[in-house]
């Protein structure tokens, strides 16, 4: 294969189910009054910055397809179903309808694997993808007209150590990159997490009721400040340093991996990224983060 692939843009982009929730889309059997628009709005400048680029694929890590032994990765061409979810299966029951580069999806887990990482193919035809994986993706590029690769959480890493897990998904990540430059395709990178991640305890009635919408302890705010002010800085080596402590101290969902996956893909950006928004959802911080290598 030519050596001429690249990563055209890196983002953070998270996947509350709220988010899509909130815009009504046909796939999505839920209606809602709106709700978290500055996160929506985030949402729709990364879009408009990723019209103007060219590229034929999106690699998504997601939280939510999580595996216990090895990265997995999707390996059928097509996919349809209904993807309801667990907790919130009142705001999102959405029928997805999506293609797979399995070719690409093998060039990583083969690239990953001769890294001595524990890698396995997942070629169940009727596996329900997870919600992470379909929210990031549609806030992205809802017209689902480019091909994804998927690939699952394999956390158990950070029983041992953050730090030691976070070292498996930087592996992760450069593996990614490699892959992607044999390749030859121009591909968008996706972390689907959150940052802090402290819940409020019960749901409003009316769930886009923006009233109760906020951070609920101020620690956790700092320190979701702090990561993104490093990300505008370009500190991603800082970031990287700090990420076990942000972890414990927001019980984060950066523990599953991504942020850390795509950190390692982009070899640790000393470029400015663009922070598209920042809020909560269900009182846990997000934010729409964006970084360019081109322009960098
Ligand atoms: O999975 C999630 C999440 N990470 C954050 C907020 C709300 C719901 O689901
Ligand atoms: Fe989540």
């Amino acid at each position: 294969m030519a050596q001429t692939g690249k990563i055209v843009a890196g983002v953070l982009a998270p996947h509350p189910p709220h988010l899509v929730y909130a815009e009504n889309p046909p796939q999505n059997e839920a209606r809602s009054e709106g709700g978290w628009e500055e996160l929506r709005w985030g949402y729709e400048r990364l879009r408009r910055n990723l019209a103007r680029k060219e590229y034929e694929v999106l690699i998504v890590h997601s939280p939510h397809w999580k595996t216990v032994v090895g990265h997995h990765f999707l390996g059928v061409r097509h996919f349809k179903s209904l993807s309801v979810d667990p907790v919130f299966p009142n705001l999102f029951r959405y029928h997805f309808d999506l293609d797979v580069d399995v070719e690409l999806a093998e060039a990583v887990c083969a690239e990953a694997e001769s890294a001595g990482l524990v890698t396995k193919m997942m070629r169940n035809p009727d596996f329900r993808v997870d919600y992470g994986t379909i929210t990031s993706c549609h806030l992205v590029h809802p017209a689902w007209d480019k091909p994804i690769v998927g690939i699952s959480s394999n956390s158990d890493f950070y029983y041992f150590s953050n730090e030691v897990g976070q070292a498996q998904m930087i592996a992760l990540g450069e593996a990614t990159r490699r892959a992607v430059e044999k390749s030859g395709r121009r591909a968008v990178l996706l972390a689907s997490n959150s940052l802090s991640h402290r819940h409020f305890t019960e749901e409003p009635e009316v769930p886009e009721d923006m009233a109760h919408e906020h951070i609920y302890h101020h620690g956790q705010y700092l320190w979701d400040m702090r990561l993104l002010q490093l990300m505008k800085e370009g500190k991603c080596r800082q970031l990287v340093d700090e990420m076990p402590d942000f972890i414990e101290q927001t019980v984060s969902e950066a523990r599953e991996g991504s942020l850390s996956w795509l950190m390692g893909a982009l070899a640790f950006p000393d470029y400015p990224a663009e922070v598209h928004a920042y809020g909560t959802v269900i009182g846990t911080g997000n934010a729409v983060v964006e970084w360019d290598p081109e322009r960098a």
